[in-house]
């Protein structure tokens, strides 16, 4: 762990000098598993090829990393404080990528946020675990659907595992815990395969003779995450903007169309009757603006209702007859698994559409595809 540590120094000294940079860049919504991933990735690189320097960058600020506790809590607790990390903002990429000084290797998604599309030229190889949407053709892609795109690092042939000792066995489990909710058996071939029990079952050899208890930290992880008090404490907005992604579609019309996905850790309606539907819609409506999206997701926490698991997504755009129409082919093609219904009491607003499923397995990452395919068709 001390050369990890050491290695982030380094990477932030080299960050911020003049000159072509090679980095590792993970995807926006600065999760556990583009965080992690993106350093573990990184340094592996760096140490496998002599005389190549790979640098973890953040894609996202320091003052986002703050609002999320379960990251935060994780990073303090390995030792590994936020400011040693180094930003997106701090590598002057677009200057960079004028002198065509920059070589990236992208991690943890294969399509680059809209904002950051110049930098595609620049995009040298892929590591990822979402469905490729093959915006980058002729680059070198290990892309695989697992559990956490940590997991595919770590089952890499460049990770000499005899080199992680403890610590760093413990900073690089947390993405894959949190990511396949402990590898629990029902969730095998839905939430992780064979790569995250190898990377797993690696990890573990070097912890459990240690005595760390995974499940313990799982649950220690899970429960600061999930806090609703203090979530919704940090009010809306961060809310929102905490675990958020963009994604871009061309239509089949030749249209390209932004929308966007907000995961929040509390229960959808909790959300809305917490808030006010008032002043959220105003919100999303300011944060469709400054985006530039067609539309909005918000995709709230897994609830329990008798024996069931539910879960809800709504979705908002003051387009509201692009809204009818999305809704249409939404329920044509995916009313299998997933049903409208109508929340109590924001019934009847026209900007504002309510989906319920039951199949929780559907994700964000499981969701992306079905969402993709409606927006192409309008
Ligand atoms: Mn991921």
């Amino acid at each position: 762990m001390k050369e990890l540590i050491e290695y982030l120094k380094e990477s932030k000294i080299t960050s911020t000098a003049p000159g072509p940079l090679k980095i590792c860049l993970g995807n926006t919504s600065t999760d556990l598993d583009s965080c992690v991933g993106s350093i573990l990735l990184a340094y592996f690189l760096t140490k496998s090829k002599k005389g190549e320097f790979y640098i973890p960058v953040i894609n996202g600020s320091i003052a986002k990393l703050k609002t999320q506790q379960m990251l935060s809590y994780h990073f303090d607790s390995c030792q590994v404080p936020l400011d040693s990390l180094i930003y997106f903002e701090d590598i002057s990429a677009s200057e960079r990528a004028k002198a065509s000084q920059l070589e990236i290797i992208l991690y943890d998604h294969n399509q680059l946020d809209p904002t950051q599309e110049y930098l595609l030229p620049y995009v040298k190889a892929i590591y990822d675990h979402h469905t490729d949407v093959k915006e980058s053709l002729s680059v070198q892609k290990i892309i695989t659907l697992c559990g956490s795109a940590t997991s595919l690092v770590l089952t890499q042939s460049f990770v000499n595992m005899t080199s992680i000792d403890f610590d760093l066995a413990r900073f690089a489990i947390a993405p894959i815990i949190i990511d396949t909710k402990n590898l629990a058996a029902d969730l095998y071939k839905y939430r992780w395969n064979e790569i995250d029990e190898a990377a797993y079952k690696l990890l573990k050899g070097i912890l459990a003779p240690k005595g760390f208890d995974n499940s313990s930290y799982y649950e220690e992880l899970k429960k600061i995450n999930e806090d609703t008090a203090a979530n919704l404490a940090q009010g809306m907005k961060v809310l929102l903007e905490k675990d958020y992604k963009n994604y871009k579609v061309k239509t089949l019309e030749g249209n390209e169309i932004i929308f966007g996905v907000a995961v929040i850790d509390v229960k959808l309606k909790k959300y809305l009757l917490h808030f006010g539907a008032g002043s959220l819609f105003k919100e999303f409506i300011q944060m469709s603006k400054l985006k530039g999206l067609k539309y909005l997701v918000v995709l709230g926490k897994i609830r329990k209702k008798l024996t069931k698991s539910l879960r809800d997504f709504l979705v908002f755009t003051e387009d509201t007859e692009y809204l009818k129409q999305w809704a249409k082919i939404f329920i044509k093609k995916y009313t299998d698994t997933i049903s409208l219904t109508h929340m109590k009491g924001f019934d009847n607003i026209p900007q504002c559409s309510y989906y319920t499923y039951s199949d929780v397995l559907f994700t964000r990452k499981k969701l992306e595809p079905l969402w993709r395919d409606v927006t192409e068709q309008i």
